[in-house]
């Protein structure tokens, strides 16, 4: 399989996030991403290359130019206040409060954003943009023929909405490839995310679209971050009713519980009769993520990976969240191995 990277990652390596109370080094860290190019060398999965540049255009068509001017230009202003460390909002326009864009950095982002997990740092705009490219050059190349590729972006994407960061995610990687699919002539496009997360982003981007399925299988949101979505009552609305399904899980739930609901998934993918499937891969549903509840064991990821396989659908393999640094490798290229084991 081909794996698309670029080095521009590095650029983007947030100071700390606050958990429990106390400010800890960010466990979404350039080392992730390092670990798992590593992996896909050592076990020879295929070439890899790095991104073309297809601009701005294609990310616009998820993301909003107002969204994304204020996140390109969001540093300097920064810097140019004398700032030079990690920006981060603190107050967002929750119930009670109106959402109306503020003229001050601050304000500003507190308007872009749904929590204070998506720091900005000098590089993070280039990192998200280049990781934007590593999915679209990836889609590229399927759209040229390949039946599978691996995007391997970082920063992830999934909780980016058109014009919200959060939750480490600033550009929706995965959404950005389904819509290039869509643009190069392809009808229906799954979106299989079984990151241990809810992707809230992918899902209010095309909830009212029936162009794409949106599948997700996650901590329940009633205990799990992002909280606020993810039940399994949303099914979609207008256009979109019944093309989104999400399969929240309980805290601890193992591979018997988690591959019932990616064999609902798979179901529900089959019916749907997409052309392409596009996985949102975080590997953070494994036992030991420092950050996560879900019980699921190395070789766990060789058969997803067979079972998505089975679905016989060109696929393409974007990835999304992981922080057991040393297993994350091990764990993303296990769920590719076991893909192509089954062709
Ligand atoms: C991004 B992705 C833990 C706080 C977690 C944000 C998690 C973002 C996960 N106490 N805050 O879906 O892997
Ligand atoms: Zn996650």
């Amino acid at each position: 399989m081909l794996t698309i990277y670029s080095d521009d990652h590095h650029l983007h390596h947030g100071r700390c996030e606050l958990i429990d109370g106390k400010l800890m080094p960010c466990f979404e860290m350039p080392s992730r991403a390092d670990h798992v190019l590593q992996r896909v060398k050592d076990r020879e999965l295929g070439p890899v290359q790095a991104p073309r540049d297809y601009g701005r255009g294609p990310i616009e068509r998820i993301h909003s130019n107002d969204y994304l001017n204020f996140f390109q230009g969001a540093w300097q202003r920064w810097a140019e206040m004398g700032n030079s460390e990690d920006m981060m909002p603190f107050t967002w326009p929750a119930r009670t409060l109106r959402a109306i864009k503020p003229q001050t950095l601050l304000g500003e982002l507190g308007y872009y954003s749904f929590d204070g997990g998506a720091p900005i740092t000098a590089g993070t705009w280039q990192a998200a943009y280049s990781a934007a490219q590593v999915a679209l050059t990836a889609q590229a190349e399927m759209q040229a023929g390949a039946y599978s590729a691996f995007a391997l972006c970082r920063p992830p994407g999934h909780h980016a909405a058109s014009d919200v960061m959060g939750g480490y995610c600033y550009l929706n990687n995965a959404a950005i490839a389904a819509q290039a699919f869509l643009d190069s002539g392809k009808q229906r496009v799954a979106i299989l995310d079984v990151d241990y997360h809810h992707g809230n982003g992918t899902q209010a981007i095309f909830y009212e679209r029936s162009d794409v399925l949106f599948a997700s299988i996650h901590g329940h949101p009633e205990f799990e971050f992002p909280f606020f979505l993810g039940y399994a009552d949303e099914t979609g609305e207008g256009a979109g009713e019944g093309f989104n399904v999400n399969y929240p899980l309980a805290s601890g739930s193992a591979w018997d519980v988690w591959s019932a609901a990616l064999e609902q998934s798979c179901q529900r993918i089959d019916d749907y009769a997409a052309d392409i499937i596009v996985v949102s891969l975080g590997v953070d549903t494994f036992k030991n993520d420092p950050i996560s509840q879900f019980k699921l064991d190395s070789p766990d990821y060789l058969a997803m990976g067979k079972r998505i396989a089975a679905l016989g659908k060109p696929t393409l393999f974007v990835m999304e969240g992981g922080y057991a640094v040393e297993e994350i490798g091990i764990n993303a290229v296990n769920v590719l191995e076991g893909f192509e084991s089954a062709l």
